[in-house]
This record gives C-alpha cells, sequence and structure tokens, in this order.
C-alpha cells in the first residue's frame, strides 16, 4: 500500500487537492458521462495528471434529492474504476456508506473511505476497523432525499462540531487510531446558505479535531453566491471557496476542477510560506532599541 501522507498535523503539511469522479447516471455535475467504465478510467486519468494527491470515487449519488441505488449497481459502478485508480501513483478514495462497498474496494487496495454518512450504516465501523485505511467522516443533517427541505440548527458550528467529535469518539472505540481520520463539515448536506457560510467562516474550529477536508466544489452554494446557474459555470467561485478553506485550516479540498484550484493553491502556499517579518509599531525603528 502507498504511504499516506495525509495524517501529518494541520499546518505541517501540504494542502492536498482530492479530484471528483462520478461513477452515477444522474449526478448532476457531469450528466453521468462517467458511468461508462472506460470514461470513468479517463477521468481518472485526467484528474491524475492535473495533478490530485487523491482520487475520490463514488457510485452513490448524494445531491439533493437523489433516491438511492442499490448494493450491487454501486459495486458494479465503482469497482472497474477502483481497479484502474490503485494502478496509479495517486491515494485511492471511495465515497460510500455501505460496508460492503467499504470492504471490496479496500480489498482491492484503496486507501481510503470518505462516508458522509461518517460510518454510521451498520457494519460501516467494522469494515474501516479491520484495515489499515484512512476515513472521512462527514456531517449531515437528514439524509439527501430530504436534507434540504428544512434544515435547521440553533448553533449550526457548535453543532457540526459535536457531531464530528462524537463520531471520532466511536472511531475511536472501534479501534479506529485517530491519525486515520479526517473530519468535514459537510457543506451542503442538510445546510442552508446562512449554515454554509457560518461554517466555512469557522473551519478552523473543525481543524481541532482532527485535519480537515472540505467539498464545496460546483455546489448551490457557489451558485447562490454568483448567480451561475450551471454548475460548470462556478469553477471560480469553487476555486475562491476552497482558497477560503485552506485559509481557515483545511488540509484537503475535494474539488472537481483539479488544474485551476492546483494553481490558487501553488499561489496561496507560495505566500502562506512566508516568515512574517516583525511587526513594528510605525516611528520606531531598530535604532531605537527594540532589536529582537
Ligand atoms: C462531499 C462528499 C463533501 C465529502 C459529496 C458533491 C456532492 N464527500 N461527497 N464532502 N460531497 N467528504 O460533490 O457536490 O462535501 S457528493
Amino acid at each position: 500500500m502507498k504511504p499516506l501522507s495525509l495524517m501529518a498535523p494541520a499546518g505541517t503539511t501540504r494542502v492536498q487537492v482530492m479530484g471528483v469522479v462520478n461513477v452515477t447516471p444522474d449526478s448532476f455535475y457531469d450528466g453521468g458521462a462517467f458511468r461508462d467504465a472506460g470514461a470513468a478510467r479517463a477521468r481518472i486519468d485526467r484528474v491524475v495528471e492535473e495533478g490530485a494527491a487523491i482520487v475520490d470515487i463514488g457510485g452513490e449519488s448524494t445531491r439533493p434529492g437523489a433516491s438511492p441505488v442499490s448494493p450491487a449497481e454501486e459495486l458494479d459502478r465503482v469497482m472497474p474504476a477502483i481497479e484502474h485508480a490503485v494502478t496509479l501513483p495517486v491515494v485511492v478514495s471511495v465515497d460510500t456508506s455501505r460496508p460492503q462497498v467499504m470492504r471490496a474496494a479496500i480489498a482491492a487496495g484503496a486507501h481510503m473511505v470518505n462516508d458522509v454518512r461518517a460510518l454510521r450504516l451498520a457494519g460501516a465501523l467494522e469494515a474501516v476497523a479491520g484495515s489499515k485505511v484512512a476515513t472521512c467522516l462527514m456531517h449531515m443533517q437528514g439524509e439527501p432525499r430530504t436534507m434540504q427541505q428544512d434544515p435547521h440548527y440553533d448553533d449550526v458550528v457548535g453543532e457540526v462540531h459535536r457531531f464530528l467529535t462524537d463520531r471520532l469518539f466511536a472511531c475511536q472505540l472501534a479501534g479506529i487510531d485517530r491519525k486515520r481520520i479526517l473530519v468535514d463539515p459537510g457543506f451542503g448536506f442538510g445546510k442552508t446558505l446562512e449554515h454554509n457560510l457560518a461554517l466555512l467562516a469557522q473551519c478552523a474550529r473543525f481543524a481541532e479535531i482532527a485535519p480537515v477536508l472540505v467539498g464545496l466544489s460546483r455546489k448551490s452554494m457557489i451558485g447562490a453566491l454568483t448567480g451561475q446557474e450551471l454548475p460548470s459555470a462556478r469553477v471560480a467561485g469553487s476555486v475562491a471557496a476552497a482558497m477560503i478553506a485552506v485559509q481557515n485550516g483545511a488540509a484537503i479540498v475535494r474539488v472537481h476542477d483539479v488544474a485551476p484550484t492546483r494553481d490558487a493553491l501553488a499561489v496561496w502556499q507560495a505566500v502562506a510560506s512566508q516568515v512574517a517579518p516583525k511587526h513594528r509599531p510605525a516611528g520606531r525603528r531598530a535604532a531605537d532599541g527594540d532589536e529582537d
């Protein structure tokens, strides 16, 4: 298995790009064009060429209003893609909530389980605990089919923080080392625009728990803020949102548009790695005796 460089404490590692590969017929963003195995392979190759450190392969559409797929269907969609991805120099993540899909993906060599249900389905904790893979625990209020109907929180940041802390604890009780765990506030999963903005502004809170992964790419919050109806027209807004998340402590950004995100990150990273000179109050000079 490839060594995972995902788990260094936040701030000591380079931010990594996770490229989205949807293998769903009803995917909101790519029209299901990647359902065909050949197209899925081509999409994976492209995401890797563009510089993604991680590919995230999913066969269950979790967009608002989506209906569930059968386990057999989900396996049929994701396994050929995973078998291809593990031959490439990239960390392979499977985006699933089902323990049988987790087990099959792990057996095929996947390195990470990304679960929008935070390993809450029966058998999911055990499927990850019985392996060495990394896992991402995401917050979602409700279920995809109905989650956007009337999301409500008294304190969205506090409640999401509490949920992720509880799930981290459940993982540790099940025998999953916390060094293998990432957390994600789950933008757009049972959240209004205001909820999403509060979570983005306070992303640093989640970095207290574990390294933070964020998925903002092309989501409806970007559409609402920019007026861009078409998901494919939300690239610039998505890149801006990813940079804000990184500035606020995110370690991994899950995106559809790898190349523009990579370029924006290169600029951010160059500036972030500068050592800021100590601030001297205006009008005072070294000669004044405040040498440090
Ligand atoms: C996310 C995800 C996300 C994590 C999806 C979409 C919907 N996994 N899977 N975080 N979103 N960890 O890409 O818009 O935000 S599917």
